[in-house]
């Protein structure tokens, strides 16, 4: 559910600090982490998948060859509160994603594919967060 993807990106999203420098992610391009799910930010900048795969890394959410790593990301979408209900959606709709741009060799442009794709899915299945919803969370980690 949303509620649930609002603590996912709340705890997600405090990595990006550590991310930002490697990652080239300028904060005009992206503040803060969350504005992801604004419905006026495009998911498309090359320096958002490398901030992506720096921030999976950090929870060993990526495998070496920089795709999900299944059981990681459910283990880490359990333990948010009613983490279960969204842990199995959740890995099915990126890997379903991941899927479609597995031709892309340069992982930084294909996990940006990958994240616009997911986003799109997300809120087709409901449970795209508002970004209100998660700056309610963002003090609880
Ligand atoms: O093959 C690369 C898979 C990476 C996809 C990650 C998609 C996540 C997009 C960013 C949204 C984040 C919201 C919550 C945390 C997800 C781990």
């Amino acid at each position: 559910t949303a509620e649930i993807m609002s603590h996912v990106t709340a705890h997600f999203g405090k990595a990006l600090a550590e991310c930002r420098e490697e990652s080239g992610l300028s904060p005009a391009v992206l503040e803060e982490f969350q504005h992801f799910w604004r419905e006026d930010f495009e998911v498309v900048h090359r320096e958002l998948g490398c901030a992506i795969l720096c921030m999976s890394n950090k929870f060993s959410l990526m495998q070496d060859d920089a795709r999900m790593h299944h059981e990681n990301m459910h283990d880490y979408v359990k333990k948010f509160p009613q983490g279960e209900v969204l842990s199995a959606k959740m890995v099915e709709l990126i890997h379903n994603c991941e899927k479609q741009y597995d031709d892309i060799k340069d992982d930084c442009d294909r996990v940006v594919k990958v994240a616009a794709c997911f986003k799109v899915d997300a809120k087709k299945a409901g449970i795209a967060p508002e970004v209100a919803m998660i700056e309610a969370v963002m003090e609880k980690y």
